[in-house]
């Protein structure tokens, strides 16, 4: 194993089989969103995407709650900068990097996720939730609008009736629920979340690196798209996977029945 992050101090980050597991770590404040978190946050994030023996990311936190959003206590304090300006130079960086990363993150929701810490669970491409956990659009308890991506994540991944009715009442969507509404793709046992979590990133890191990167970009480009348009993108994404080694190889593989080795070329 690993670790890029020495210098973390919010969070953990550490490699291991190709697989970069960061651990917010702020328990006592239920991983909420202090400036420092969010910094190195952005900072793993980007060592994930600049490592090469990196493939898929878990995020996952420590303690009781995957994260509570923004730190109120630092919002309070009296030099906070504007919410606007927190939002357009911490979260919205943050959640971009999330939805660049040319690799898959698996969310490894371990608790509750309120507020920013939510949208940060609904960036991710894949969510394992733990029977505990809960989603919670809390910005409507304190006066706030959704923000960091939950406006737009939300009504895609559970449709807008549900959004709806999460983000104005703020009410908690159980991990059940959340399952059943398609915004999680499984609810384990807490006591097996990670090892849930490392199996399925086990298998996405056996994947074509560059196909899945591909993917990521022609899924999230299909929201904003119209057929035709999402027709001429998957094109467009398949001529760059097509020349790739690693298509050579599953092709190879394919005809000699034996498993791919996929090495990102
Ligand atoms: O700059 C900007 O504001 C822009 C960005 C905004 C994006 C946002 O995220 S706005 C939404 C912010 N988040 C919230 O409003 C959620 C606040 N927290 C809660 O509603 C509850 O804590 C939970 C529902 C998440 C969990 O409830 P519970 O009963 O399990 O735990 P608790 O007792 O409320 O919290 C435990 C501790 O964590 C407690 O500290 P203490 O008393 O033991 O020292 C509590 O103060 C602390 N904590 C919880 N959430 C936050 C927090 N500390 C700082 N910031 C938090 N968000």
């Amino acid at each position: 194993m690993t670790g890029a992050g020495s210098s973390f101090e919010a969070l953990r980050y550490e490699v291991a089989d190709g697989v970069a597991t960061i651990t917010l770590d702020r328990a006592d404040a239920l991983n909420a969103f202090d400036r420092r978190l969010k910094r190195e946050l952005l900072e793993a994030i980007r060592a994930a995407g600049r490592d090469p023996a990196v493939r898929v990311v878990i995020l996952t936190g420590a303690g009781r709650a995957f994260s509570a959003g923004q730190d109120l206590r630092e919002r309070q304090a009296p030099d906070a900068p504007p919410l606007a300006t927190v939002l357009r130079d911490e979260y919205n960086p943050l959640i971009l990097a999330m939805r660049r990363l040319e690799k898959p993150i698996v969310g490894a929701i371990n608790g509750v996720a309120a507020g920013a810490g939510a949208s940060i669970a609904f960036a991710c491409d894949l969510r394992i939730a733990a029977e505990a956990a809960s989603f919670i659009l809390a910005f409507g308890r304190i006066g706030l609008v959704p923000d960091s991506g939950a406006s737009w994540f939300l009504p895609r991944l559970v449709g807008p009736a549900i959004a709806a009715e999460l983000a104005l009442t703020g009410d908690p969507l159980a991990a059940d629920d959340a399952l059943r509404r398609g915004l999680v793709n499984r609810v384990v046992p807490a006591e097996s979340l990670m090892d849930e979590a490392r199996a399925l990133a086990a298998r996405l890191a056996a994947g074509a690196p560059r196909a899945l990167a591909l993917t990521k970009r022609a899924l999230d480009r299909s929201q904003e798209a119209g057929l035709e348009e999402a027709l001429a993108n998957e094109a467009f994404l398949q001529g760059i996977a097509g020349s790739t080694r690693d298509h050579a190889e599953g092709l190879a593989a394919f005809v000699e029945k034996r498993p791919p080795r996929f090495r990102g070329e």
